[in-house]
């Protein structure tokens, strides 16, 4: 599907990306679907080209069928990123794949390996999206149920397994004849190396964990930045976030091993993802003689929070947080009700994107695109969070916070008791357009004035996507130096249907060049198509 040319542009140091990609009209047995399109490239700042980040409605209109957009951006950080589609729930449907950044050249990562592997992990459903998206807008409410499979690198198994001789299953076993779509990428080593496995989760829903048998891994970058090494016997990975892990291959070579991804954080109903590690000196088709591992407890949330809390930047690496922030958005997210229908919420407001892009409206002042009210900085003093809404009627919400420019601004992420008792749910929480510094995870309602005298501004990791824990808070902190309108929502796919998300403005009068072809829709396609082309 990518055709990467990696090519430089102009001529000098700055390494400017760009990708063909030939997206198809693909059918599956319930509808012909006519696309419109928007990708995005998850991770990547897109500093001066806010226009790039390829959000539908946000920063341009999505791409009709037939039509071409040219997305031109810089890469100004190595990392382990992806790219997926912003429309509806797309990034379900498969619109996804790796985006790796090398470092320039002449430059070296901090660490070494003889090796690297790319394992972009997602979740599957047999249900199509346009099926999907209607039942989640429905009353009575139609869920999309746990994913039929988890897939590696797009690739997974359904009513087989690959390790049905060692798991005491009735599930016929898959074979690994070559090229049957359901094998798994098999990772080819040498004995006595270091391998980088970049791994990285576009799941529309499952929290992962992944484990290899008998190997440990040093986790060496979360999110394209640097962190301080540490080992691990399995990793944690939410929607949205990636990280490079080394592994040694320092285990008998006689044998194969395997690794193995399972759901965290969400009763599981779907099989462990599997495949191989294969040492060079043993057949490929020799599978491991014991079970594969097995996915910690899908509800041990103290084990999740210990190992969000081993991360921290290496040394020398970034910049610590300002010690100041001059703004703080208390979030609160609440499942809601509106019309009988249910939705999420940030501050009692579900979101829902205007039908002109942002970016558009905010440099031609466009006054009725939106609702050019602020919405809430944080919620009422009294509302608890452990209990279920008393009232949870919402509203929807077209609005968008505007940060002055270059401001410190800090977001409390605060969790709740979703509707039904006694549930609270993960959400990973992802920013467009900058890095945010975690400054610290909390347990129930957060406290102002006596939480934040316990936030990390020392060594806080750096990351695009952070998780809040069920019933907890998360801080974040960023500097709003980014022109441009971000999207800051909920990577769970259907969280974010069902109105997850917030929008944040900066500095968009700075902007000098939007693409005409990024505005065509809404209310700036009506002002761009009667005013004389300015090109
Ligand atoms: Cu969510």
């Amino acid at each position: 599907m990518v055709d990467d040319d990696g090519g430089d542009g102009d001529g000098n140091d700055e390494c400017f990306f760009s990708l063909v990609l030939n997206i198809g009209l693909f059918m599956d047995s319930e509808e012909i679907h006519v696309l419109v399109l928007c990708i995005h490239w998850h991770g990547i700042r897109q500093i001066g080209t806010p226009w790039a980040d390829g959000t539908a409605g946000v920063s341009q209109c999505p791409i009709n069928p037939g039509e071409t957009f040219l997305y031109r951006f810089l890469l100004d950080k190595a990392g382990t990123y992806f790219y997926h589609g912003h429309y509806g729930m797309q990034r379900s449907a498969g619109l996804y794949g790796s985006l790796i950044v090398d470092v320039a050249e002449g430059e070296k990562e901090p660490f070494d390996y003889d090796g690297e592997f790319n394992l972009l992990l997602s979740d599957w459903w047999h249900r199509s999206i346009a099926r999907q998206e209607v039942g989640l807008s429905s009353v009575p409410f139609r869920w999309i149920g746990e994913p039929q499979s988890l897939l590696i690198n797009g690739r997974g198994q359904f009513n087989c397994s690959v390790a049905a001789h060692v798991s005491n299953t009735s599930t016929p076993q898959c074979k690994f004849r070559g090229n049957e779509q359901c094998a798994p990428q098999i990772l080819h080593v040498l004995p006595n190396k270091t391998y980088r496995l970049r791994i990285a989760s576009t799941t529309a829903l499952s929290s992962l964990n992944l484990a290899i048998q008998d190997h440990k891994m040093i986790v060496v970058e979360a999110d394209g930045n640097y962190v301080e090494p540490f080992e691990v016997e399995d990793i944690d990975i939410y929607s949205g976030e990636s990280y490079s892990v080394l592994l040694k291959t320092n285990q008998k070579p006689s044998q194969n091993y395997w690794i193995a991804i399972g759901v965290r954080g969400r009763k599981p109903n779907t099989p462990q993802a599997l495949t191989i590690v294969n040492y060079n000196t043993t057949s490929t088709s020799k599978l491991p003689p014991s079970p594969p591992p097995v996915t910690p407890i899908w509800n041990d949330f103290a084990r999740s929070k210990s190992f969000a809390n081993r991360l921290f930047p290496l040394a020398g690496s970034s910049a610590p947080p300002p010690r100041q922030h001059h703004r703080r958005l208390v979030l609160l997210n609440t499942q809601n009700l509106i019309d009988g229908r249910i939705k999420w919420a940030i501050n009692n407001v579900s979101l829902k994107v205007s039908g002109t892009p942002y970016l558009g409206s905010i440099k031609f002042n466009l006054k009725t695109a939106f609702d050019h009210r602020s919405p809430p900085e944080s919620f009422p003093k009294e509302y608890n969070v452990m209990e279920p809404p008393v009232n949870p009627n919402s509203t929807l919400g077209d609005g968008i916070y505007v940060f002055k420019f270059n401001s410190t601004i800090d977001v409390i992420l605060q969790n709740s008791n979703a509707l039904e008792r006694n549930t609270s749910e993960i959400h990973p929480w992802h920013l467009h357009g900058h890095d945010f510094w975690v400054l610290g995870y909390g347990e129930g309602k957060f406290k102002e004035g006596e939480d934040d005298e316990k936030f990390n501004l020392k060594n806080p990791p750096l990351k695009n996507t952070a998780v809040v824990f069920p019933f907890g808070w998360t801080a974040l902190r960023f500097v709003a130096d980014n022109p441009g309108v971000w999207f800051f929502h909920c990577h769970i796919e259907p969280h974010l249907h069902m109105g997850m998300g917030v929008l944040f403005a900066e500095g968009v009068n700075r902007l000098g060049h939007v693409p005409r072809e990024a505005l065509l829709c809404g209310l700036t396609g009506k002002m761009l198509m009667t005013a004389p082309n300015p090109h």
